[in-house]
């Protein structure tokens, strides 16, 4: 059998390009080297506030980037994950093998409750890794391409698999994450210190930025002292992730994207990321919204959404069959 490829956004907030270089560039290109499941994780939107016309728009655009990618709706399998309510099934068994211990050493739980009020963390959020190890394992996911920030979950789901079988058996698949070797974690241009968040518009590029804006963006990116342009991302963190942006874009190693900068200045050297994104958004930005005026994005979701439950429901079977579920 091929190997299934599966990875889910969120849609939480406008897509970044954080998000883009991260995983949904990459994306096309699994389409010959596996079979693709890719998916939107509404359920997972709804684990901080989001106003429902924004959470409707946002599983639209996402639809929407996900094919501007360059998706191919007959070859992979695109859906919203409130469409198949196989996940929610396979959420409420494994809720029972993963342990609070665990999930509350989670970082992404703490750096989103830690700027919460205790009484507005809401149970979604801190069993987040629960309902995202059921989407993986629900496919029998071969492998899950991520950025840096998702390592952790996954591992979470491996330790839940192998705690799974060593009970019951081999009855769940073993998942393996895949990161880009650089761009895994873009950084913020305004505090190139923390990731750049579609939930934290400070120092984000927006793939729905115009491209006036995107420009002025990088043009007033956060550098560092000194003037030379050198990958260190210690000590020169906002050119060091300038440098990846480039380099990723321009499908080149970081050394060679080093080597074009030598001996320029660091205004001249923005301009020049300035121009890689845009050339890069600007045609992707044509597509996505050529998608939107036609609403491609229906018929891909619905030829997906039955695709994707034909998948999934032989998998949740296997486990309630497992667990002593009556199939009557
Ligand atoms: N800055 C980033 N650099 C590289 N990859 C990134 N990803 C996110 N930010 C960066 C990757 O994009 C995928 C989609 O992520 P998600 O929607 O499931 O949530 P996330 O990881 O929490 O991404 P955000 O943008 O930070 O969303 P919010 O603000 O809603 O939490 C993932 O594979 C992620 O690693």
């Amino acid at each position: 059998m091929a190997q299934r490829i599966l990875t889910g956004i969120k849609p939480t907030g406008q897509l970044t390009l954080g998000n883009y270089i991260g995983v949904l560039r990459d994306l096309p290109k699994m389409m010959d080297k596996g079979e693709c499941i890719f998916f939107i994780a509404d359920l997972h939107a709804l684990t901080l506030p989001i106003d429902p016309e924004v959470l409707r728009q946002n599983s639209i655009d996402l639809a929407s980037f996900y094919l501007a990618a360059g998706l191919d709706p007959e070859k992979v399998t695109l859906f919203l994950q409130s469409s198949v309510s196989a996940h929610a099934e396979l959420n409420a068994i494994m809720q029972n093998y993963l342990y609070m211990g665990e999930l509350s050493r989670m970082t992404q739980f703490k750096d989103k409750s830690a700027k919460m009020k205790e009484s507005a963390i809401g149970l979604g959020l801190f069993a987040y890794p629960v309902l995202m190890a059921s989407d993986i394992i629900l496919y029998d996911s071969d492998v899950v391409p991520v950025g840096e920030d998702q390592i952790q979950h996954i591992e979470l789901t491996r330790d839940l698999v192998n705690r799974f079988n060593n009970r019951y058996g081999p009855v769940l698949k073993e998942p393996h994450y895949q990161v880009r070797k650089v761009g895994a974690r873009i950084m913020s241009l305004s505090d190139p210190t923390t990731k750049m968040s579609k939930s934290d518009p400070k120092g984000d590029i927006y793939l729905k930025d115009d491209m006036k804006t995107v420009r002025k963006k990088i043009m007033s990116a956060v550098t560092d002292s000194g003037s030379e342009v050198k990958y260190d991302p210690e000590n020169k963190p906002g050119i060091s992730n300038l440098l990846t942006i480039y380099a990723v874009l321009s499908d080149i190693s970081i050394e060679e994207a080093e080597k074009r900068f030598v001996g320029y200045r660091y205004g001249d050297f923005k301009k020049a990321v300035a121009d890689v994104v845009v050339a890069e958004l600007e045609p992707f930005q044509q597509k996505y919204q050529q998608i939107i005026d036609n609403k491609e994005y229906e018929k891909a979701l619905q030829i997906g959404a039955k695709k994707a439950e034909a998948m999934a429901r032989p998998v949740l079977n296997r486990v309630k069959k497992a667990v002593g579920l009556l199939d009557i």
